[in-house]
């Protein structure tokens, strides 16, 4: 009777050994037949019910099912964890063959192009590269240049204060007043940076925008050197061809003043939709240094004369690279800059 229990329990064990499908499931089967309160611990229990020698035997046959058991479900426990990890191998597998992902090399900024091929040109021609503060006093950015206190590019609407008489630099020229202060003459440099003026964002304003200034102090500096230099300069920039005018013009800090212009590198001063029929290009304004300017900042003006420049960088860069929109250069899209 007890012997048919047994085997009843070792049948039952099996078939759902047989039929488990996970770890789980296997964990919970040997809770209810091996655990201490399973099924063939339980039946151990019943042994006082049989014949007193019969009980070895039993508990030899109850040992056999449980050995076997263990054995069944130590297998099962096998094949789950194999299967598991095969999966896992699946579901990991790389496929060499498949093209590699190629790494997104980035490329210089057009304005950093310009400027650095405008650094090449003017270092070519023994010029300094000096960078200044873009935060400044207003004696720097405007009185030192001669900008009297009225000047319209002095009002808050043209003009970032920072307090009183701080401000962010509307030109970098208050670079050059350092350099004209410490008293090492001559000089001959160039002064590339960020600018700041409150001006609305459209095609060809932007608050902050990039300029390169230059300035040469020595005895004996004429108009001849500052237009000899700044066409030497537009033929390396645009081709040996370009030609250049300078028209006369106003600054505070220079005198006599003027806007130079370059001969259309696209019609070759002919005419076209590039230069819109006019044939010339307006890229810079230049001078020569105003007396008071030079004496302002120590420099004896019967002594030493010199010839200063401005251009916008992004002027140069959207020239060059044909671009028509300034805020185009600022938006950093990839699929605008990859063409560059
Ligand atoms: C010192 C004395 C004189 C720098 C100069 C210009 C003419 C000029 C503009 C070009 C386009 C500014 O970026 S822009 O808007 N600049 O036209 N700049 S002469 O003259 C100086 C500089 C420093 C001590």
């Amino acid at each position: 009777m007890i012997n048919e229990q047994l085997e009843k329990i070792r049948e039952e064990a099996l078939k759902q050994l047989s039929e488990t499908e996970g770890l789980d499931r296997l964990n919970e089967i040997r809770v209810n037949f091996l655990g201490k309160k399973g099924q063939l611990t339980g039946i151990l229990k019943s042994m006082k019910d049989i014949p007193p020698e019969e009980r070895p035997k039993f508990g030899q046959l109850v040992n056999e099912v449980r050995a076997q058991l263990e054995k069944e479900m130590e297998e099962r426990k096998a094949k789950f964890e194999e299967a598991a990890r095969n999966a896992r191998l699946k579901a990991e597998v790389i496929d060499v063959t498949l093209p590699a992902k190629k790494n997104k090399v980035g490329h210089k900024h057009p304005n950093t192009v310009a400027l650095e091929e405008v650094e090449r040109i003017f270092t070519g021609m023994g010029y300094e590269v000096v960078e200044g503060p873009e935060v400044e006093k207003d004696y720097y950015n405007f009185e030192a240049l001669n900008i009297p206190a009225d000047h319209p590019a002095k009002d808050e609407q043209d003009t970032f204060y920072i307090s009183g008489d701080i401000l962010l630099r509307t030109q970098t020229s208050s670079t050059q007043v350092h350099e004209m202060e410490k008293g090492r003459i001559p000089i001959k440099m160039i002064a590339p940076g960020r600018v700041f003026r409150a001006d609305e964002v459209d095609a060809t304003h932007s608050p902050s925008f990039h300029q390169v200034e230059g300035l040469v102090i020595d005895k004996d500096i004429t108009f001849a050197d500052l237009k000899g230099t700044l066409a030497e300069f537009a033929r390396q920039l645009f081709g040996p061809e370009t030609r250049t005018k300078f028209r006369p013009h106003h600054f505070p800090f220079t005198e006599p003043s003027a806007e130079m212009d370059v001969s259309c590198f696209k019609c070759g001063g002919k005419g076209c939709r590039f230069c819109k029929g006019e044939g010339w290009i307006e890229i810079l304004g230049c001078g020569m240094v105003h007396p008071h300017v030079l004496e302002m900042s120590g420099i004896d003006p019967k002594e030493y004369v010199g010839f200063a420049f401005g251009v916008g960088l992004e002027r140069i860069a959207l020239l060059k690279y044909e671009i028509d929109d300034m805020r185009l250069l600022y938006e950093n899209d990839i699929r605008f800059l990859n063409q560059f």
